[in-house]
């Protein structure tokens, strides 16, 4: 049975997609995976896809080179595909134009929080990732290898390579499919999700080098000062990763990245691995995100902040085991 989504795209001449600003590796996965999907099986439409600039490593699915930015000029498609996107105004920037215009409408996506902002909304909770969602929704026999191999990406990254709570019996079974098809898995793994330039590993390992393990092994960190920076050539993304590695650390409940900014302030970022509230602490200073990651900056030097810190972990340590 065709889906709703295979239907409207098939009663259509132009098609636009788009995902949501800061496009992340399941937001480039499900738009290009679908926008593969469109031009090996409907060669007679035109099919346009919107995202702001994508990081190098996701530029490893085909078509990449194609994603293209909104213009000024307005432009009237037959059917508006948001993917990945939970409101409308974290559509990738200038496309809200092209939304508004479209004839018809359909919002694809798994963040619990959707406002349901389209026409036709899909959003399915439970699935791992947007790529999942868009999967589920397409002819899995017409799925060529450019496509399985988007859809692949966008879910890894959002399960984090099949390890988050999101991760289902059906999320493997679909992973399982898109290597039948033909995609390299080890390779995308690697390359989507582990590979880090040499700066990076640089970084890292001298963050590692210089961690402070405190109360008896259970809390964990490191401070990357600006100095460190300049003598690694490195910038703020390059600390993608240090603190996810420090929380992996055995016996380690919280691991806290510190790092130096330019302007004179510090950054926070908490992560714990199964009962410390990390938001509660990251709250102490204003900052906050979720139990298990959270983040915070704060003006002039890191000591005191960390000690206060330190402190309300120390606590949750005490009380909560
Ligand atoms: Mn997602």
């Amino acid at each position: 049975m065709r889906s709703f989504l295979e239907n409207q795209i098939m009663g259509s001449q132009t098609v636009a997609i788009a995902g949501h600003t800061r496009p992340d590796g399941d937001c480039v996965g499900s738009c290009m995976g679908l926008y593969n999907y469109i031009r090996e099986n409907y060669p007679d439409i035109s099919v346009d896809v919107y995202l702001e600039p994508i990081s190098d490593s996701y530029k490893l699915v085909k078509g990449a080179e194609e994603i293209q930015q909104p213009g000024t000029e307005p432009k009237v498609y037959d059917l508006f595909i948001c993917l990945d996107t939970s409101q409308k105004d974290r559509l990738t920037q200038g496309a809200e134009l092209y939304f508004d215009m479209a004839k018809a409408t359909i919002n694809v996506d798994h963040h619990v929080s959707n406002t349901q902002f389209a026409q036709v909304n899909h959003v399915v909770g439970e699935a791992s990732s947007a790529s999942e969602v868009v999967y589920d929704l397409l002819d899995r026999d017409k799925i060529g290898l450019a496509a399985a191999e988007a859809l692949y990406m966008g879910i890894i990254c959002d399960s984090g390579v099949f390890k988050y709570s999101s991760t289902s019996e059906h999320t493997m079974q679909i992973a399982g499919h898109l290597m039948a098809i033909g995609v390299d898995s080890g390779r995308f793994i690697d390359e989507v999700f582990y590979e880090r330039s040499y700066i990076q590993a640089q970084l890292l390992g001298q963050a590692l080098l210089n961690s402070i393990c405190v109360f008896e092994g259970r809390c964990i960190y490191t401070v990357v000062h600006r100095e460190m920076f300049e003598r690694f050539g490195a910038d703020h993304n390059d600390l993608e990763g240090i603190v996810e590695q420090l929380r992996l650390t055995k016996g380690i409940e919280v691991a806290i990245l510190i790092s130096e900014t330019k302007e004179g302030t510090c950054k926070f970022s908490f992560r714990s691995k199964r009962y410390v509230d990390v938001n509660k602490v990251a709250a102490i200073f204003g900052g906050g995100g979720h139990v298990r990651a959270a983040g915070c900056t704060v003006h002039g030097s890191y000591k005191e902040p960390l000690k206060i810190f330190l402190e309300a972990i120390e606590g949750q340590l005490e009380t909560d085991v």
